[in-house]
C-alpha cells in the first residue's frame, strides 16, 4: 500500500472530520466495507442493508485544485475539481480507503469527471433521469436503484434482503427525524445555535459512521442546546438578521461565506441546500409492500437544479422563509455551476414576488475574493 499524505488544510478542519479520518483506516483494516459517494440522490439504504459504510467525497478544499487542473479544465466547478483532485493526489483518506465510488449523472461536469475518476478507483455511475415529470421516470430510476443493489451484491458476494432494506429504512428515517429536530432549533427567536455549530454537529454525525451512531450524536447535541437555551443561554443575539442560504453545496465555502455572515451581524437559520431540510423531510414508507420501490421513489423526489423543471425548490424555499422567519436569502453559486446559476433568476423572482430581500453570491474555493465577499455581505445584512 502506498503512503498516504494528508493535505495541510485538514490540520485546521473540524475535529470531527479528523477523527473520522483516523477511524476510517482502522475500520477498513478490520475488514469494514467502505464506499464513497457524491450526491443526495445516492440511495443510502442500499449500502446500509449491505453493511457498507458510505461516506461523502465531495471536495471542500481549494488545496488539491491546482493538481486537478493539470487534468481538468480550469473553468469547471470547484467542487468537481476539488473532488477529483483529492483522488488524483491520494490526499483524501476516504477516497483512498473506499472499495468503490458511486457517481451519478447529475451535472455535465460531474458525470464526465467520473469517467476520469474511474481510472483511479472503481466508479459505478447511477443513470439519474433529468426530470421527475415524465411518467416513466420513476420506473427508469427504480431499475437503476435495482442495478446498484445487484452491483453491490456481486461486489461483496452477498444477498441484500427486503428485511435488511426495511431495517435500513427504519434507521435512516429515525436519523432524518433527529436531523429535523436539529434544524428546528434554528426556528427559535433568537436561534438556539450559531450556524457554524449546526454544521459541525452535522459533520460530527456524518463521520460517526452509521445512521445509529449519527443519530445518537445529533440527539446528544440537541438535548444540550435545548437545556442551555432553557437555562437562559443565548448563543446568537436577538438582533441577528436571519439568513436562508440556498443554492450549491456550501461546505467548501462555509468559512468564507458562513463565518462572514455571522461576523457581520447575521445568522444562517436555514441551510436550504440538497442535504438540508427539504431533502431530510422526505421519509420512506417503512411498511411499503415493495420496499425497494419506496426507496427509489423517495430519492427521485429530491429537488436539485440538475432536474428540469425544478419548481419544487422555489416552493420549498418560500415555505422555509416563512417557517424560519427569514430576513434575507443568499443564493450561493459555485463558479461554473450552470444549473444553479441559471436557476438563480427564478429564485430571485420568487423572492421579489414575496418581498424577501435577495442576494446572489458567485464564488469558488479560493480566497482571492474574500475581501469583496466581506464587503458585499456586510452591505446586504446592514440593509436588512
Ligand atoms: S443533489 S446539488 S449533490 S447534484 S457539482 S451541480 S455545484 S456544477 S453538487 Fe449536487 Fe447532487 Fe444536486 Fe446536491 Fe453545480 Fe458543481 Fe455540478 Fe454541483
Amino acid at each position: 500500500m502506498k503512503n498516504l499524505t494528508l493535505p495541510k488544510s485538514f490540520d485546521d478542519f473540524v475535529d470531527a472530520r479528523k477523527a473520522g479520518f483516523l477511524h476510517v483506516k482502522e475500520y477498513v483494516e478490520n475488514g469494514g466495507r467502505l464506499a464513497g459517494m457524491f450526491c443526495a440522490y445516492t440511495p443510502l439504504e442500499i449500502f446500509d442493508a449491505a453493511d457498507v459504510t458510505v461516506v461523502g467525497l465531495c471536495g471542500t478544499s481549494n488545496e488539491p485544485i491546482p493538481d486537478a487542473e493539470k487534468v481538468l479544465p480550469k473553468n469547471l466547478c470547484p467542487l468537481i475539481k476539488s473532488s477529483y483532485g483529492f483522488a488524483y493526489t491520494d490526499k483524501c483518506p476516504y477516497t483512498y480507503f473506499c472499495d468503490f465510488i458511486v457517481g451519478e449523472t447529475t451535472c455535465d461536469g460531474k458525470k464526465k469527471m467520473y469517467e476520469l475518476l474511474g481510472e483511479i478507483k472503481e466508479t459505478y455511475v447511477l443513470q439519474l433521469p433529468q426530470s421527475q415529470a415524465r411518467d416513466y421516470a420513476g420506473e427508469v430510476w427504480y431499475q437503476e436503484v435495482k442495478l446498484l443493489k445487484e452491483f453491490i451484491e456481486k461486489k461483496y458476494d452477498i444477498t441484500i434482503t427486503d428485511e435488511k432494506l426495511r431495517e435500513a429504512v427504519r434507521k435512516r428515517n429515525a436519523l432524518r427525524r433527529s436531523q429535523l429536530e436539529l434544524y428546528k432549533l434554528q426556528g427559535a427567536v433568537p436561534p438556539m445555535m450559531k450556524a457554524s455549530e449546526v454544521m459541525s454537529t452535522l459533520a460530527k454525525g456524518l463521520f460517526a459512521f452509521g445512521p445509529e451512531q449519527q443519530k445518537m450524536s445529533f440527539d446528544a447535541r440537541i438535548a444540550e442546546a435545548k437545556a442551555a437555551y432553557e437555562a437562559g443561554e443565548r448563543p446568537v443575539p436577538e438582533s441577528a438578521k436571519r439568513i436562508l442560504l440556498t443554492g450549491c453545496p456550501s461546505s467548501g465555502v462555509i468559512q468564507k461565506v458562513g463565518q462572514t455572515i455571522e461576523r457581520n451581524g447575521g445568522v444562517i437559520v436555514c441551510l436550504d441546500d440538497c442535504s438540508g431540510e427539504r431533502t431530510t423531510s422526505m421519509l420512506i414508507d417503512e411498511n411499503a409492500d415493495d420496499i425497494l420501490r419506496a426507496i427509489s421513489d423517495r430519492y427521485l423526489k429530491i429537488h436539485c437544479s440538475v432536474m428540469t423543471p425544478n419548481d419544487g425548490r422555489m416552493e420549498n424555499t418560500k415555505a422555509m422563509c416563512e417557517k424560519y422567519k427569514v430576513d434575507g436569502v443568499i443564493d450561493l453559486v459555485l463558479q461554473a455551476c450552470h444549473t444553479f446559476n441559471v436557476e438563480s433568476v427564478r429564485m430571485e423572482k420568487m423572492c421579489a414576488d414575496n418581498g424577501i430581500p435577495y442576494m446572489k453570491l458567485e464564488t469558488d474555493y479560493s480566497n482571492t475574493d474574500s475581501g469583496q465577499i466581506e464587503t458585499r455581505l456586510a452591505a446586504f445584512i446592514e440593509m436588512l
